[in-house]
């Protein structure tokens, strides 16, 4: 039996378009965002003309900062965002294919060799005894070998086997997320036969993800959390298995997820890019050979305007961090409605907290705390008090009054 979504109403879906449009038009280095391509052009909604710019937009930048400045070692610029990371390259891959184009050319070659390089690099840093952690994470790893199989590129046996023995190994590691990016990945392997030295392994190993991804459904349905669960049953839909267990779970999930909709829990771009496919009934394995002539509904730009709230209401947010010396723990006042990232700043202004944010597709990352830079591994964990991880970053995640929440060094 197959993994089905339930029916989901058109104009959910339209609502969800219409919050990418606003990112259609920021084209600055830093905030053009592949993803977002990837996942219109495998939904049933279209921004038409502003899609085929955006397009271009990225073209311009990647190849400029993968290729262009590389005989210039003159280090004049600083100005440019750093460059795309293998995560990155790999969905701008994915972008061009979701466009039906071939990665293609000279330029194109050095673009896959770069790829193929990163990859690499990441078997190398894993090691020769699976002891060590690629330098990026195994979610990119298993991202960039599902990009270079979309067009047609194959990797060594022996990158393939990085992930094979990650999925075998090391399941406690393995989160929801990192699950479906490679069981994506290995699907794809398998549909373009490709790797045919590993079939056999490939084979088991997708078993292993599906009852891994499967076994971590929640009793509410999400498969992880609802932020992992559009991935997962993204890829899903691309297996079939004996019995009842994959429809009935995958219909529960689907449910819960159109629910979660309802209560409009999906405001992240990057998050509502990996939904889209799915409310499709499409994945990224699709992107073998995609439909670029399938109709999608044009978004209409929604000019409805916020209403004007009168004297907001004014909040307290209790901000905690423990792992300094001395600890900081400090009740701030903001206006109801502030995301997390309006407390931090105002915690800021009023003097002895400092943070600092790094820009990704996600939206700001937490790379510092009161001076305190976090070192390989590590991360700064926001949690509600006393142990619950926020499922959003700071600019999405909305504090309620009389919350405390901690920002915690951890390793992962
Ligand atoms: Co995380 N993370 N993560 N994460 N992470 C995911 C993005 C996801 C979807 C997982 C989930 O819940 N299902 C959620 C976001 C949901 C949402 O926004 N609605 C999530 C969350 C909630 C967090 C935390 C906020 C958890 C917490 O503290 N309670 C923290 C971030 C706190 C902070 O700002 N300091 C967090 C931390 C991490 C670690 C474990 C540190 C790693 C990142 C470090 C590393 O890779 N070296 C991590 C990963 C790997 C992921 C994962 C699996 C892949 C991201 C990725 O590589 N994308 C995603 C899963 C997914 O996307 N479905 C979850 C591909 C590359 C190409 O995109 O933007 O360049 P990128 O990647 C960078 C950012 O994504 C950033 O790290 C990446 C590497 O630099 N990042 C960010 C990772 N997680 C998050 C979360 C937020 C909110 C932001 C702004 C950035």
């Amino acid at each position: 039996e197959h993994c089905q979504m339930p029916e989901v109403d058109s104009k959910l879906v339209e609502m969800l378009g219409q919050r990418l449009l606003p990112w259609m038009e920021q084209l600055s280095p830093e905030q053009l965002n592949p993803s977002i391509y990837v996942g219109l052009r495998l939904s049933s909604v279209q921004a038409a003309a502003k899609e085929s710019f955006y397009l271009h937009s990225l073209k311009v930048h990647y190849q400029h900062s993968l290729l262009g400045s590389a005989s210039s070692d003159s280090g004049d610029d600083s100005d440019f965002p750093a460059k795309p990371s293998m995560g990155q390259l790999a969905l701008y891959l994915l972008a061009l294919r979701a466009n039906c184009e071939f990665i293609r050319g000279h330029k194109g070659d050095r673009l896959v060799s770069q790829l193929k390089g990163f990859l690499e690099d990441e078997k190398r840093a894993i090691g020769e005894g699976h002891k060590e952690h690629p330098n990026t994470s195994y979610y990119q790893y298993g991202l960039a070998i599902l990009a270079l199989c979309v067009h047609q590129k194959r990797v060594h046996n022996s990158v393939v086997g990085k992930l094979l023995h990650m999925v075998e190994h090391d399941q406690a590691h393995l989160s929801v997320d990192t699950a479906a990016m490679a069981g994506l990945a290995f699907t794809c392997l398998k549909r373009s036969n490709f790797n045919p030295e590993k079939k056999e392994q490939v084979t088991q190993a997708i078993r292993m993800v599906r009852e891994k991804v499967l076994r971590a459904q929640t009793p509410e349905g999400f498969f992880g959390n609802i932020y992992s669960t559009p991935l997962a049953l993204q890829w899903l839909m691309t297996s079939s298995m004996h019995g009842r267990r994959l429809g009935t779970a995958c219909h529960k999930a689907g449910a819960a997820l159109l629910a979660s909709l309802q209560e409009g829990a999906f405001e992240n771009a990057l998050m509502i890019s990996q939904l889209l496919p799915t409310l499709n009934h499409k994945s990224y394995v699709d992107l073998i050979s995609p439909d670029c002539q399938a109709p999608r509904a044009t978004l209409e730009q929604d000019t409805e305007t916020l209403p004007q709230t009168q004297v907001p209401e004014v909040i307290r947010v209790t901000l905690k961090v423990s792992s300094i010396e001395p600890p900081y723990q400090e009740s701030i006042p903001v206006p109801a409605g502030s995301s997390l990232e309006d407390v931090l700043k105002k915690a800021q202004k009023l003097g002895r907290f400092t943070y600092e944010t790094q820009v990704s597709l996600l939206g700001p990352y937490v790379t510092s705390v009161m001076g305190k830079r976090t070192q390989e591994q590590e991360f700064w964990q926001f949690l509600q008090v006393p142990d619950t991880p926020l499922l959003q970053g700071i600019a999405d995640y909305r504090p309620k009054n009389g919350e405390t929440i901690e920002l915690r060094l951890v390793s992962w």
